[in-house]
């Protein structure tokens, strides 16, 4: 089979090795709390000052860390397919666009956005968010939250996703659990348009019996490997 388009979705796997706990592993809980317990609309009306203290202490902890070899491999193959790619990532830190990736999209938001909920502009954030935040484009004080999709909320720019998964011949999901849709889900599209599909992960993931090929191993060391085949 001739491969000429590529979606690629990563989660957190892919930014472990650079230091960023992933959610369900066993440093997946903040501070006591399951992600599921904070991520939700729901605990930011209740305990906003908490919520707030997740995302900020995130956004300092991205600032101080740097891509790592997967980053820096799939931003290698981004710049050299000369096919159709789509690099859809799950993660809100901007470790591959600091790796160089360009054909990349956020489906769950960005650490380094805003959005004020009184004049509904995304805004560009660096540092502390908190309860107080001005919005730089209305004044509103207090009615920036992080740009971030949250359980119940909808995943950003679906349509382009499910227009890319459709038209893809290959769909390869690294570093990501299986356990959050509709990413999770990916995979059925890719395979029922005819695609073939590649996992990378550390373990199967709760999905790994719908991929027509696994690689097992860290992330640093299969995705480079991979990548060298691809551009081969
Ligand atoms: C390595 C590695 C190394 C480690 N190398 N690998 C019941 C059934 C089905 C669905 C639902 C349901 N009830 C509710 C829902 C929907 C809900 C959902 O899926 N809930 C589940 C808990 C069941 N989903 C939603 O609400 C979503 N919205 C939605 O569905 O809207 C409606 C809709 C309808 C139709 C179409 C479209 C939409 C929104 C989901 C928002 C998720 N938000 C979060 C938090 C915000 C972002 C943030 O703060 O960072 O996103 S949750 C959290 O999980 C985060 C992640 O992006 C996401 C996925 O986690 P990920 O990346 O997979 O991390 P882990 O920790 O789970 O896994 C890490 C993996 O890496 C592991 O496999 C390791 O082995 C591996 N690994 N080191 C390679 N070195």
């Amino acid at each position: 089979m001739t491969i000429r388009n590529i979606v690629i979705l990563t989660g957190a796997g892919v930014s472990a090795e650079s230091g960023l706990a992933t959610f369900r592993g066993p440093d997946g809980l903040w501070e006591g709390h399951r992600v599921e317990d904070v991520c939700t609309p729901d605990a930011y009306a209740r305990d906003p000052a908490l919520v707030h203290a997740f995302y900020d202490a995130r956004r300092a902890k991205v600032g101080s860390v740097r891509p790592n070899a997967a980053h820096e491999a799939l931003a290698r193959l981004d710049a050299e397919w000369p096919g159709e790619l789509l690099l859809v990532t799950q993660n809100v830190d901007d470790l591959h666009e600091r790796a160089g990736s360009k054909r990349l999209h956020h489906m769950h938001g960005e650490l380094t956005r805003g959005w004020c909920l009184a004049c509904d502009r995304r805004i560009d954030w660096s540092g502390p968010m908190g309860e107080t935040a001005t919005c730089p484009a209305c004044s509103s004080v207090g009615q920036v939250r992080p740009d971030i999709v949250w359980f119940g909320e909808m995943p950003y720019d679906m349509d382009r996703i499910d227009d890319a998964l459709r038209a893809c011949d290959l769909f390869v999901s690294i570093g990501t659990s299986g356990a959050v849709y509709p990413a999770a889900g990916f995979v059925q599209t890719a395979r029922y348009c005819g695609a073939r599909t590649l996992e990378i992960n550390l373990e199967p993931s709760l999905g790994s019996h719908l991929f027509d090929e696994g690689r097992i191993g860290p992330a640093s060391v299969e995705v480079p490997k991979w990548v060298a085949e691809m551009l081969a």
